[in-house]
């Protein structure tokens, strides 16, 4: 908490530390609000720092300082300044050990951040800057430190302790006490330390490396919780074998923990040797646990595994560098997720969120390149733009350079930086070389913010038969950087054409690099300037244009698509994702045509283009169930909002409910054989096959519910009560919750009470009936909100669940949420200001729909501002929250 406005700092700033840490060793005796802390630290000058200073400055916060001694003499408070975030030491030595006792106090910290308590476990996240509230040091990324750690507990109530490494003593302390140390020779910085206290049980399993070395693997839960590890552990042993496989990488301790627990304010936590994570994104069970929940853990299990080289062993220099070590992993990840399931289907749904959802961040006030310039506050800059925007410019090199080249790029950036932290320019460099190609025209990615829009135009000339494509392309004008101060993108262009009976040979006479494969059918253009022009030659009939296959770079693409283009993509273009983003377009055009029509007050009326595309895919028994599910599903009031220049919330759901009535009605006879033609598995797996089946199966029991016939509300209730896995509950649930029908409303509510009946014991499960009602429709939304927020399972203070509740109010139930009373806002401050004084990061997250304003209509901006302006003035506001709100209302 602060008095002065909080600054922000500069990457241009840099400066290497004044001093290095070569060893780190702290004594922990744990206690609810007094844990003691000591530290030993081996510290010398940098000599790399030109400073003449010998004032040594390390951070802390809310630490009670006890002692503090250099080389074992007692230093006295004239000796150093003691201030809100930092100790001061003039005049040390070139080399010494300070000793710093501290005393903080873990059961009151409910920012998440440090040490703190999670229910009745003793936990620690350091990243970003949480070690400062564990001990005085120097807390960044490129101060490596090789540490020792020792734990002293209470040997009954706490009979696990763990730290990062390998445990090399333990023994018994007086008073039922107990202590196990452990060490990690591997450098790291302090962002990187765990410690974790508590009464748990484990899985154990094994894995051998392929130099033949064996990792004991242990999984770390509440007892009630060890029948849910399976699919972690299983996810961490493909994890470790698809690394050593795709990227020649071997995990390098004898050990690997990862710990579940419940208040987690992000998915996971990647420290040496001993990952934490939050509960949702480790135990999976097929009765408690959705599809996307079993893939969700296989995801971020491999996220967090594949940082101990994508993060640990080569660090980041500085915190704009996050995207270094978060892209990279991201795409590591989604490569890993697409060899262990579909490949599209994965592909897909990364394009679906980061249109969505990313390229909203990058239009409105939050916007920052996928390396910032600047930042107040750190932990505000752990979103999609660093994480998954990060991960498409990773993977637009992997286009560039090619698979083999890209591996060779990869093994000398880890060759080069092992033990190291290095930048974003050092992993480039690395791939340039070994690309043996200039990548200077693609910094523009990384340094600049907002999401560049590719215009594209046709012509075809049929004496010459040519067919020419004029790409343009522009960047819009975001926070730090006015659109025609812009450097264009170097942007990869995967595409095709496609003639009458199918694809075309391409021969492009451009002065645009290009690549050619798939007997000349598919190029890669590279386009680098403003505007070019690609001239294909003999072209017999003007073909249309397969753009952007496999979204080959994160840009708006503008091209005039009729109807008729539309579905020749849909079902003739090789690529999957291009075929999903046809029928997208398709549903785009045919939901503003009947918003058109709402808006002018005529009688809507749906493109019957669209149900016979649908119908084509609901009969067709050759496509993957999963892409037909993606397919058959309209885009999202978000997306629709997102793409709209003033978003009209009302009429986009109006809309949105008319087409899909509309197919409903018109395709129920072809949803319900396709739904009772599919096959139910009684064995549940969470593999590609089934996940596929149960994903089209439900797609179509959405659809046979939204035509309000009795029989079809009847057969959701039954598989709701029958199901024998939550994919299959917990999607009847939702489409007895969420439809607007009054037929619906005694199933629904007979549903809702058996589901919380039954799962009252499992917080993870509680947290989706929070979210199903959440997105309830209806003018009641807001209370319902209000008192479920007083329910016994409702807790303000764990993140998870806040997300379930709040968070899902304000992200997908827009109607609800911007209400024209201001209903909805006003909810979403009082939440915000309650956070600002206990989790901050948490407090700053929830704002993210808030700061959306400028997309609504003058009396929505002029309420979601009143709220803004009402919550900056919260007395004791936090960095976390002044820089977001600050920024948006900017
Ligand atoms: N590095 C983790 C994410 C993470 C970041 C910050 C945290 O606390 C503020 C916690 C976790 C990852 O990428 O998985
Ligand atoms: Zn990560």
């Amino acid at each position: 908490m602060r008095d002065a406005e909080p600054s922000a700092i500069y990457l241009k700033d840099y400066q290497v530390p004044s001093h290095l840490i070569d060893k780190t060793h702290l004594h922990f005796i744990l206690h609810p609000t007094k844990t003691r802390v000591s530290s030993d630290l081996t510290i010398r000058k940098n000599p790399d720092a030109d400073t003449k200073s010998n004032e040594l400055i390390l951070h802390g916060q809310d630490i009670d300082l006890q002692s503090v001694s250099i080389d074992g003499r007692q230093l006295d408070d004239r000796d150093y300044q003691l201030e809100a975030e930092c100790l001061r030491i003039a005049n040390v030595p070139e080399q010494f050990v300070l000793s710093v006792v501290g005393l903080i106090a873990p059961a009151d910290n409910t920012s998440l951040e440090g040490l703190y308590k999670s229910q009745s476990m003793y936990c620690t996240q350091c990243e970003a800057e949480g070690f400062r509230k564990i001990t005085y040091f120097l807390d960044r990324p490129d101060v490596l430190s090789e540490f020792t750690t020792t734990v002293v507990a209470d040997k009954t109530e706490f009979p696990v302790l763990l730290s990062n490494g390998n445990p090399i003593k333990s023994g018994s302390l007086d008073d039922n006490m107990h202590f196990v140390t452990w060490h990690d020779p591997f450098p790291k910085p302090a962002y990187l330390f765990a410690l974790v206290g508590g009464d748990l049980e484990c899985i154990q399993d094994s894995f051998t490396t392929t130099s033949g070395r064996a990792i004991d693997l242990k999984i770390y839960v509440e007892e009630k919780d060890l029948d849910k590890c399976d699919h972690a552990m299983a996810s961490l042993k493909s994890s470790m074998r698809w690394d050593e496989d795709v990227y020649g990488r071997e995990y390098d301790l004898d050990i690997f923990m990862i710990v579940a627990v419940d208040d987690f304010n992000m998915g996971a936590m990647e420290n040496k040797g001993l990952n934490i994570f939050n509960t949702s994104c480790v135990l999976a069970k097929a009765e408690t646990t959705t599809d996307a929940g079993f893939q969700r853990v296989e995801a971020v299990v491999a996220h967090e595994y594949f940082h101990n080289w994508s993060g640990n062993r080569v660090t980041c220099r500085d915190w704009f560098q996050l995207s270094l070590k978060e892209g990279f992993t991201v795409f590591r990840d989604a490569e890993f997720s697409a060899d262990m399931g579909s490949r599209t289907v994965k592909r897909v749904e990364d394009a679906k969120l980061l249109r969505a959802m990313q390229f909203a961040e990058d239009a409105g006030p939050l916007a920052h390149p996928v390396q910032p310039a600047s930042f107040i506050e750190i932990s505000n800059f752990y979103t999609l733009t660093v994480y998954e925007k990060g991960a498409e410019v990773v993977r637009m090199i992997h286009t560039l350079l090619g698979a083999e080249a890209f591996r060779q790029g990869s093994d000398l950036y880890f060759e080069r930086n092992d033990g190291k932290a290095a930048t974003i320019e050092d992993f480039v460099s690395s791939m340039e070389e070994a690309g043996g190609r200039d990548l200077s025209k693609f910094m523009s990615w990384y340094h600049q913010a907002g999401t560049p829009k590719l215009a594209v135009t046709a012509d075809y000339n049929s004496s010459s038969r040519e067919y020419a494509l004029t790409f343009n392309q522009t960047c819009p004008t975001t926070p730090e950087c006015d659109s025609e101060d812009k450097k264009p993108y170097l942007i990869p262009v995967a595409m095709g054409l496609l003639g009458s009976n199918g694809p075309l040979s391409l021969v492009p006479e451009t002065d645009v690099d290009f690549s050619l494969s798939k007997n000349d059918t598919h190029c890669v253009l590279e386009l680098t300037q403003p505007q070019h022009r690609v001239v294909f030659k003999d072209i017999n009939a003007p073909p249309v244009p397969s753009l952007m296959r496999g979204f080959s770079a994160p840009v708006r693409l503008q091209f005039d698509y009729s109807p008729d283009d539309l579905i020749t993509l849909m079902t003739q273009d090789d690529d999957g994702f291009t075929r999903w983003d046809a029928c997208q377009q398709l549903c785009v055009s045919v939901i503003h045509e009947v918003e058109a029509s709402l808006q002018q007050g005529k009688e809507p009326s749906v493109d019957s283009r669209l149900s016979d595309a649908a119908r084509a895919l609901i009969t067709n028994q050759n496509l993957d169930p999963a892409m037909v599910a993606l397919m058959l599903t309209l885009p999202s009031e978000g997306y629709l909002a997102e793409i709209a220049t003033t978003a009209n919330i009302d009429t986009i759901h109006s809309a949105r409910e008319i087409v899909r009535n509309h197919l409903a009605a018109s395709l129920k006879t072809e949803f319900a054989e396709r739904f009772d033609s599919l096959p139910y598995f009684p064995e549940y797996e969470a593999n590609a096959v089934q996940i596929a089946v149960r994903s089209l199966k439900n797609c179509c029991l959405g659809y046979l519910v939204a035509t309000a016939d009795a029989v079809w509300l009847e057969r959701a209730m039954t598989q709701y009560r029958t199901a024998t896995n939550m994919t299959d509950q917990s999607a009847a649930l939702s489409v007895l919750a969420l439809s607007p029908d009054s037929k619906a409303v005694d199933y629904s509510v007979s549903a809702l009470s058996e589901f919380y009946q039954q799962w009252q014991s499992e917080a993870l499960v509680v947290n989706q009936w929070f979210s199903v009602q959440a997105m309830q429709p209806g003018e009641e939304a807001v209370d319902r909100i209000r008192s479920l927020m007083q329910h016994e399972a409702f807790n303000i203070n764990n993140p998870n669940k806040v997300r379930a509740l709040i968070g899902a109010f304000a992200n997908n139930n827009p109607v609800c949420f911007h209400n024209s009373d201001g209903s909805g806002y006003r909810l979403l401050a009082e939440v915000v200001k309650k956070l600002n004084a206990t989790n901050p990061q948490i407090a700053a997250r929830m704002l993210g729909p808030l700061t959306k304003w400028r997309k609504y209509d003058s009396k929505r901006q002029e309420l979601m501002q009143a709220e803004l302006n009402s919550i900056k003035q919260t007395v004791g506001l936090s960095k976390d929250v002044f820089e977001v709100i600050s920024k948006s209302l900017a």
